[in-house]
C-alpha cells in the first residue's frame, strides 16, 4: 500500500477506534497514548509502524493485560463494616419506566427479601477493607509495558477517569471535553494526587472499577445488588412510573432531594443543592425504605450485566440479568449495570438519575463518580 494510503488508512482506523471504544479508561489512556506517539513522531520520523501500533492500542475489543481479572487472595479473611443495613421485604413490582427506551417494557418482577446497606460505602470503610488485605484497586496497579509497544513507558502510570469544568464547550456530544485521564487517580486521591480523601471519611468512596466493588462485597460477607433488588428498593413502594423515585416534583418546598447538577452543564455548577461534587452520605433525606442517596451522589455498580433488550426477556422472579453483556454503543466493551446517577446529572445532559432509568459502565474504568452499595441474603 502507498505510504499516504496507509497513513489515512491508519487515521480512518484511529477515528473507528475512537467511536468504538467511546468512554472507557482503556480509551483515556489509548487517547493519551496515541497523542503522545504522534507528537513524538514528528513530520521528520514519522513512521507507519509506529502509528500502526498506537493505533492497535486503541482498540479495546482486545482488552490490555492490565484489564484481565486478577485473583485475589480475600479468602483469608472476612472483615466487618458496621453499616447498618435495612431489611427490604420482598415484594411484586413494576420495574422500568416508559420515559428511557433500555427500561421498557415495564414489567412485573418479583423479588425475594433482603438486606441493603441504608448508605453507599464510604472512604472510611474502604480504607478498614484495604487495610486488613492490602488490596490494590484497578486503577492503582501498573500498566503493562508490553501491551502499549512504542509508548514511552513513562506515560505508562496509573490512574484514572477524573471530571474536570470546562471553561467553554462544543456541544454535549464529545465527553473528552470534560472527562480526563489523570495520573495518580485513585480512591485515595479521587481527583488526582493532589486531592485526598483526608477529612472525607464520611463521603462515598469512588474510583473503584466493578472487581474492587466486588471485592470490597465478598470480604465483608455480603454481596452487590441485583438490578431488580436496587429498583425494588430504590422505588420504595413507589411503583406508578413516577418521575422521580421520591414521586413527581423535583423539589420539595424548594429543596432538593438528592445530589444532583444544577446550572448549565458541565461548566456552571450552581449547586443549588450545596454541594459541586459529592456529598456526605446521607446528607439528603432518605426515601420511606430508609435508604440514602439512592438517586444522585454517586452511581452505584450492580452485579447485571448490561444488555438495552433486556427487559423483553427478564424473568419474574428474582432476574439476575442477562448471561453477557451488549451496549449496541459500545460493542465490545463489558459493562455491568449502574444505577441511580450522580452528581453530575441534570436534566440537560444525564437524566438517569430518574425513577427506573438504567446506566451502564464499562467494568474496568472507575470515574469520581461512580461508587456502590452491598446487600446481603437473608
Ligand atoms: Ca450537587
Ligand atoms: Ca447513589
Amino acid at each position: 500500500m502507498p505510504r499516504n494510503q496507509k497513513w489515512a488508512s491508519s487515521i480512518f482506523k484511529l477515528i473507528i477506534c475512537i467511536l468504538e471504544s467511546m468512554f472507557s479508561r482503556s480509551f483515556l489512556l489509548a487517547v493519551s497514548a496515541c497523542v503522545m506517539v504522534a507528537c513524538q513522531s514528528g513530520t521528520k520520523t514519522m513512521q507507519n509502524a509506529v502509528i500502526e501500533d498506537s493505533v492497535a492500542l486503541c482498540h479495546v475489543g482486545a482488552i490490555p493485560s492490565r484489564f484481565v481479572q486478577r485473583t485475589d487472595s480475600l479468602s483469608h479473611a472476612q472483615g466487618k463494616d458496621n453499616i447498618r443495613m435495612v431489611l427490604i421485604e420482598g415484594g411484586v413490582f413494576q420495574m422500568g419506566s416508559s420515559n428511557f427506551p433500555d427500561a421498557q417494557p415495564i414489567h412485573a418482577v418479583e423479588v425475594s427479601s433482603f438486606y441493603m446497606d441504608e448508605h453507599e460505602v464510604t472512604n472510611a470503610q474502604f480504607k478498614t477493607f484495604v487495610d486488613a488485605t492490602g488490596y490494590l484497586t484497578v486503577a492503582e496497579r501498573p500498566l503493562d509495558p508490553n501491551e502499549f509497544p512504542g509508548v514511552d513507558p513513562n506515560m505508562l502510570v496509573p490512574g484514572s477517569a477524573v471530571f474536570a469544568a470546562p471553561e467553554e464547550v462544543k456541544g454535549l456530544d464529545n465527553y473528552m471535553q470534560w472527562w480526563q485521564y489523570v495520573p495518580g487517580a485513585s480512591w485515595k486521591h479521587p481527583e488526582g494526587p493532589n486531592s485526598s480523601i483526608e477529612g472525607k471519611e464520611k463521603y462515598p468512596v469512588t474510583q473503584l472499577a466493578y472487581q474492587d466493588a466486588e471485592a470490597y462485597a465478598k470480604w465483608v460477607g455480603k454481596r452487590l445488588p441485583t438490578e431488580a433488588e436496587w429498583e425494588y428498593a430504590a422505588k420504595a413502594g413507589k411503583h406508578t412510573d413516577e418521575t422521580y423515585y421520591w414521586g413527581s416534583e423535583k423539589r420539595e418546598n424548594g429543596k432538593w432531594l438528592a445530589n444532583i447538577y444544577q446550572g448549565d452543564f458541565p461548566s456552571n455548577n450552581t449547586k443549588e443543592d450545596g454541594f459541586e461534587t459529592t456529598a456526605p452520605v446521607k446528607s439528603f433525606p432518605p426515601n420511606t425504605y430508609g435508604l440514602y442517596d439512592m438517586e444522585g451522589n454517586v452511581w452505584e455498580w450492580c452485579a447485571d450485566f448490561y444488555r438495552p433488550d433486556y427487559y423483553a426477556h427478564s424473568p419474574k422472579l428474582n432476574p439476575t440479568g442477562p448471561a453477557d453483556s451488549h451496549d449496541p454503543q459500545e460493542p465490545g466493551l463489558i459493562k455491568r449495570v449502574q444505577r441511580g446517577g450522580s452528581f453530575l446529572c441534570n436534566d440537560q445532559y444525564c437524566e438517569r438519575y430518574k425513577a427506573g432509568s438504567r446506566g451502564k459502565g464499562e467494568i474496568n474504568s472507575p470515574t469520581n463518580n461512580v461508587g456502590f452499595r452491598c446487600v446481603k441474603d437473608i
